[in-house]
């Protein structure tokens, strides 16, 4: 990793006022029954209408999204995998004589998404943009007027993308499908059907354009979440009706929002305490996945993410696309690992209220870092770059709080404390919580990464470890702004000071 010469503290934190919670707590020695976090758990998903604002093209790369990425890369070793997806991919249409890239056409022009979009082959020329990434590619599953276009599109991204492409995905959403994509009586019957007949079509038309091995799909991309989705389908039910019978899926796919951009909004800065910078919460988002994965274990499939993020319909301002989410992001996504999930795709799109960062300028929003990507690095380095990281959480009391114990195979090798309590930045004095964790007598001292901005509320200004990846300062490559620090550990006792809307990476 590359830094540019340190720099004086610009941004002192002057911690005040705080509780201590005088009782230690134990951390294990070795994390017992748990399995191996894969490294490229922090992963990515763009919508599929945007991926070339995200990547550029050939004359033109993104070179911004391309540090960011590879500085998740530089963290754990492996590149995080990219799908290409999403709403719009329902609605995109390959045209093979196309010169342009991409044609986006909207309804207002004010909307977050356009309504079509149409494609031709240099589409592709972005999946040759940003480095070695594997990528997950959307095929359109709502057109249903011309198997030709299906294969097509199918036979141009096998050709076009060639060994980075890890999967193909047929469908987004379509539990959605009832009443939108077809008839209201659209049975889940009807979708086993529709799916089974067009995977086995993308099969044969890839396998003769590109001979070997079938990449697979990763299916069923539902979104089963109440407060959206008021079908009776289930994942279950999907499988016992005999969906995908050949087996081309390699990876479960599943999506989760914590709650959706809809009339009538709470206050931001209220929503955002109570349901993102909440650990109770996020326990009760991620507990149906994994029941979900429990019931579909037999499949033998790796259960993932692969399209998510904090509040759905592309996010909330003062809420997602704020410091208190990448804390969220942080909680969530470690919570996710210690549970089996497999990957995280975070959703991404051209100025959505919740992405990681912000591409290219558009309606007057320069190129940006945001705070969910500072969250993404740092569970990136909490996972580093072991085969074998295994992470067991360590229950706390309070809903705004949660810490996670990090293993080398059975070494105890890492902590991580967030305290998720909503701090102003315009409030003077910063309350803090101090922990007291007794950790096997061996370890002397740790280093002390934090995760910290102005307040949960702040747009900017946030680091990770005293780094900054901000586009302004050199287009995503990190610069470190401050100095870490170290903690001694005294008999086998790490003490702590977490302030209010801040998480700590403690490696030992
Ligand atoms: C490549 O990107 C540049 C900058 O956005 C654009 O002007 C050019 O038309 C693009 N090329 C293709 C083939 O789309
Ligand atoms: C899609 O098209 C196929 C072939 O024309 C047809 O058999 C099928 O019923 C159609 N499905 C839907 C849901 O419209
Ligand atoms: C579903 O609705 C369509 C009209 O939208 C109708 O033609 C069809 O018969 C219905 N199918 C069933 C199984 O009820
Ligand atoms: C698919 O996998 C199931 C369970 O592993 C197996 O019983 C079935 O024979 C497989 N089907 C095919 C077509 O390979
Ligand atoms: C956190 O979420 C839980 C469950 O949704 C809720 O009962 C609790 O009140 C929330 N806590 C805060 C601080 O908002
Ligand atoms: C932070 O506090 C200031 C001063 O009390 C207030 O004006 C502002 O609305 C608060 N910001 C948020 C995001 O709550
Ligand atoms: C408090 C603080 O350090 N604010 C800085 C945040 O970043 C902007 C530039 O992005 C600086 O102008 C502020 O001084």
């Amino acid at each position: 990793m590359f830094f540019s010469l340190p720099v004086l503290l610009s941004t002192a934190i002057f911690i005040t006022s705080g509780q201590c919670s005088s009782h230690t707590i134990p951390v294990r020695s070795s994390p017992k029954n748990s399995s191996p976090v894969p490294n490229d758990l922090q992963s990515i998903s763009i919508e599929f209408s945007y991926f070339p604002d995200y990547s550029g093209n050939k004359s033109r790369p993104n070179e911004f999204s391309k540090n960011l990425l590879h500085n998740l890369e530089s963290l754990t070793g492996v590149a995080p995998k990219v799908r290409v997806g999403g709403t719009s991919q329902d609605h995109a249409t390959y045209f093979p004589d196309q010169e342009e890239n991409v044609k986006l056409f909207y309804q207002n022009p004010t909307d977050d998404q356009p309504i079509q979009i149409n494609y031709g082959p240099t589409f592709f020329e972005s999946y040759h943009t940003l480095g070695e990434i594997k990528f997950l590619h959307g095929l359109n599953m709502n057109q249903n007027s011309s198997i030709q276009q299906l294969q097509d599109s199918a036979t141009e991204a096998c050709t076009s993308i060639g060994p980075q492409l890890h999967l193909f995905e047929l469908g987004n959403e379509f539990n959605f499908a009832p009443g939108k994509y077809r008839a209201a009586n659209y049975s889940l019957l009807d979708y086993v059907e529709e799916w089974n007949s067009k995977s086995a079509i993308v099969k044969s038309a890839v396998q003769k354009a590109c001979p070997g091995s079938f990449p697979g799909f990763m299916a069923p991309s539902f979104v089963l979440l109440d407060f959206i989705d008021d079908t009776a389908w289930t994942a279950e039910d999907l499988y016992n009706l005999g969906y995908d019978k050949d087996n081309l899926t390699k990876e479960l796919c599943f999506h989760n929002y914590m709650g959706v951009n809809e009339p009538p909004l709470p206050p931001a800065q209220l929503d955002l305490q109570r349901t993102l910078m909440n650990h109770t919460n996020i326990i009760q988002s991620l507990a149906q996945h994994i029941k979900r994965a429990e019931n579909l274990a037999y499949l033998d499939l790796p259960y993932t993410l692969g399209e998510l993020n904090s509040i759905a319909n592309q996010g909330v301002n003062g809420e997602t696309n704020v410091f208190g989410d990448a804390l969220w992001l942080v909680d969530f996504s470690l919570w996710a690992a210690v549970h089996g999930i497999k990957r995280l795709q975070f959703h991404q799109g051209l100025n959505y209220r919740y992405a990681s960062w912000q591409p290219i300028e558009s309606k007057g929003l320069p190129p940006t870092t945001r705070p969910p990507y500072y969250g993404q690095i740092m569970v990136a380095s909490a996972i580093g770059q072991s085969k074998d990281t295994r992470i067991v959480n360590i229950p706390l009391s309070e809903d705004t709080e949660s810490a996670y114990a990090i293993y080398n195979g059975d070494q105890l090798s890492k902590l991580v404390v967030t305290n998720l309590r909503a701090f102003n930045q315009t409030t003077l004095d910063r309350p803090h919580r101090e922990y007291k964790f007794h950790v096997p007598a061996q370890y002397r001292s740790a280093r002390v990464e934090s995760l910290i901005g102005p307040g949960s509320d702040a747009l900017d200004n946030i680091t990770f470890g005293g780094i900054s990846y901000d586009h302004a300062l050199n287009e995503g490559r990190p610069v470190q702004q401050h100095a870490n620090e170290e903690t001694r550990i005294k008999n086998g006792l790490l003490t702590i000071v977490v302030p209010d809307s801040s998480a700590v990476l403690l490696t030992l």
